[in-house]
């Protein structure tokens, strides 16, 4: 599964989802922002080393997973948010690559992440 090189769905998120931001108030979240621009990539990195370790994602994520609930209390609902743009980002950037097969696939991986974000809260 190829992930995408450009790192636009924070900036997404913030934008159609306004409440996301209060999670970043010492962020500079302005379009273009550096800030959100290095933080995607870190996101997107987390999701390449989730890709490489499919099968194992309690594990390869359990540090992040620690950090979401413990540390930083995002409620995950956000999570759904994110992956919803991270969608529409893949959609807008990959055109008729963007299959109902693909689209599919992300999504499941997503609320798969997404799951093992949130699992720590229980
Ligand atoms: Ni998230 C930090 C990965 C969803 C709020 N987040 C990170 C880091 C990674 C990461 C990687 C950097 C950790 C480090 O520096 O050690 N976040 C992910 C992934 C998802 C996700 C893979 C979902 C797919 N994070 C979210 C959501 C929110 C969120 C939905 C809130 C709306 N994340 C944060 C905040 C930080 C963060 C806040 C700390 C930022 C900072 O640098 O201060």
């Amino acid at each position: 599964m190829e992930l995408p090189k450009r790192t636009e769905e924070k900036q997404r998120m913030f934008t159609v989802y306004p409440s996301t931001k209060t999670y970043f108030p010492h962020f500079d979240l302005h379009h273009g922002s550096e800030q959100i621009r290095h933080h995607g990539k870190k996101v997107v990195g987390a999701l390449g080393d989730a890709v490489r370790h499919i099968d194992d994602l309690s594990a390869t994520l359990s540090e992040l997973s620690n950090l979401h609930a413990y540390n930083l209390r995002v409620d995950p609902v956000n999570f759904k948010l994110l992956s919803h743009c991270f969608q529409v980002v893949l959609g807008a950037h990959l055109g008729r690559e963007y299959t109902p097969q693909v689209q599919v696939a992300y999504d499941k991986f997503l609320a798969a992440v997404s799951a093992v974000l949130a699992e720590k809260y229980r």
